[in-house]
């Protein structure tokens, strides 16, 4: 069977239900039953000491993955690629490079404990690449946060959602290398590092491919490019969006789906990166005041890392009776959903912010809101404050550049996104009808479209999706944006490029 009769109808993103559970867990068993024989005897034979040398070089990588066609034709009826035609045909290819990076994780900087601030996680269970969410034991949920700290004038490149989009991923970076940035999978000693923003599977065909590529570059240059984890790096979301369906497709039994989420686990929800006394929050989805980063923050050295630990969302409120003060619906709000709790997964008891959160898109619109489909929303008087309590005197968070909020259907928001290029800072306008019904085009004359913007404090930052996807076809555009973030000693001085590149599959 063909991948695309295996996978869902793409809907937007919802928060995992029990009946959503249900259905993800019942399709896992399946795919666990039809690889147990395998199961995970193969773990832990990880290959050491690879680098770049696991698969094509760069051009032959490239155009393999160029004969396939589009996510947006595949939607709109045309015929799949033949399983010829699929860049990594064996398990075992994709496997090679999947236990190299997964070698590379345990091995680095994360082994050793002086590298961690706060109570240590349970490293014996963490690094030990014999244990997943799937196996007995399961491996604990233990999300963490990363510092990282980079000197004034250097710059990094963000990047958004992928949800299986190779297409767009092959587009910006062979955009880095016509930028004399890159040079195969490797970046250039004068590049900007790279830092994805998760959500790199679901909803889209390549998934496979996609990760495979992040793996490669993450190989090439393994303190240079940093993988975030998004909500879609989670067991129960790949069960329900498709990438487990998409990777038995392609892989049949050889598929060891133990060991393809264990890599999830070893993946930051949050990075803070640091640049003399300023720094900004870079995640997937948003706000996590149950989390306290000061400690880390705080740390001296790069990198370095903090396990999230017990959440206290109730315990932040009472040590902050002035947070939200003024706006007594959303405090009342808080009030009523914030709890102290140790997560057990990415969604429950409730969700992890950093994964999941969204932001309004209006000033004066609530400062807090429960989305009861999703997750948190946090508004304009929310963010600043909240930034201002959990920043350290040598490391003030002063933005947050994010992904995660997008939809199939052109809204207020995708519009926006449309709009400024790909790169969306929020709360530029007050709520109205007519700000809610703008076209793109009436947008491009309101919102911030400029090549190289200013990083004001408070400010929130959403990466568009990428473009051969449900979103694209359905919003219209079809252009892929990476950000550069330019950061200096002084804040007044960062700024923020969206940088746009034009996917030539979708340009046919
Ligand atoms: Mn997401």
């Amino acid at each position: 069977m063909h991948p695309l009769a295996l996978i869902p109808t793409p809907v937007q993103t919802r928060r995992v239900n029990s009946n959503g559970r249900f259905h993800g867990l019942l399709f896992l068993l399946t795919v666990l039953l039809a690889t147990a024989v395998l199961g995970t005897a193969v773990l832990g034979t990880a290959v050491l000491g690879q680098s770049t040398q696991n698969g094509p070089g760069w051009d032959a990588w490239k155009s393999s993955c160029d004969r396939l066609p589009a996510n947006q034709a595949l939607l709109k009826g045309a015929p799949p690629a033949s399983p010829d035609l699929l860049p990594i045909r064996r398990f075992a290819d994709f496997e090679s490079v999947l236990d190299a990076f997964l070698a590379l994780a345990v091995q680095g900087p994360m082994r050793n404990a002086s590298n961690w601030v706060g109570s240590l996680p349970d490293l014996t269970a963490f690094l030990d690449l014999s244990r997943s969410p799937v196996t007995r034991p399961p491996l604990p949920f233990q999300p963490f946060a990363q510092k990282l700290t980079v000197t004034p004038g250097s710059s990094v490149l963000l990047q958004g959602d992928l949800h299986g989009d190779i297409h767009s991923l092959i587009a910006v970076l062979s955009h880095l290398q016509q930028q004399g940035w890159m040079e195969g999978f490797e970046l250039k000693p004068s590049a900007p590092q790279l830092i994805f923003l998760g959500d790199y599977t679901d909803r889209g065909q390549y998934g496979v491919e996609v990760l495979y590529t992040l793996m490669r570059l993450k190989l090439a240059n393994p303190d240079r490019v940093h993988l975030v984890r998004g909500n879609h790096e989670d067991l129960s979301l790949v069960s329900r969006y498709g990438f487990l369906a998409e990777a038995q497709a392609k892989f049949g039994r050889d598929l060891n789906v133990s060991k393809l989420i264990r890599l999830y686990d070893l993946l930051p929800v949050v990075l803070y990166l640091g640049c003399g006394t300023n720094g900004v929050q870079l995640c997937h989805g948003g706000m996590e005041p149950g989390f306290d980063p000061r400690p880390l923050l705080g740390s001296s050295g790069s990198p370095r890392f903090a396990r999230i630990g017990d959440l206290r969302q109730a315990g932040f409120l009472k040590a902050h009776p002035d947070w939200l003060k003024a706006d007594p619906k959303s405090r009342g709000e808080a009030e009523r959903i914030f709890k102290d709790f140790t997560p057990e997964s990415p969604t429950t008891p409730s969700v992890l912010g950093f994964m999941w959160n969204d932001f309004t898109v209006f000033r004066e619109e609530p400062g807090f809101a429960h989305n009861p489909d999703r997750a948190f929303v946090y508004g304009d008087s929310a963010v600043g404050p909240l930034l201002q309590e959990i920043s350290t005197p040598g490391f003030r968070i002063c933005a947050v550049i994010r992904g995660h909020q997008h939809a199939s259907q052109s809204n207020p928001l995708m519009r926006r996104l449309v709009a400024s290029r790909g790169l969306y800072r929020h709360w530029q306008e007050v709520p109205s009808g007519e700000a809610f019904a703008a076209t793109v085009q009436a947008l491009e004359a309101k919102v911030e479209v400029g090549s190289s913007r200013a990083v004001p404090f408070g400010s929130v930052w959403t990466l568009n999706v990428s473009p051969d996807s449900v979103y694209g076809l359905g919003c219209r555009f079809g252009f892929a944006t990476c950000a550069r973030l330019k950061l200096e000693s002084r804040l007044e001085d960062w700024r923020l490029e969206p940088i746009t590149v034009t996917v030539p599959v979708l340009a046919k």
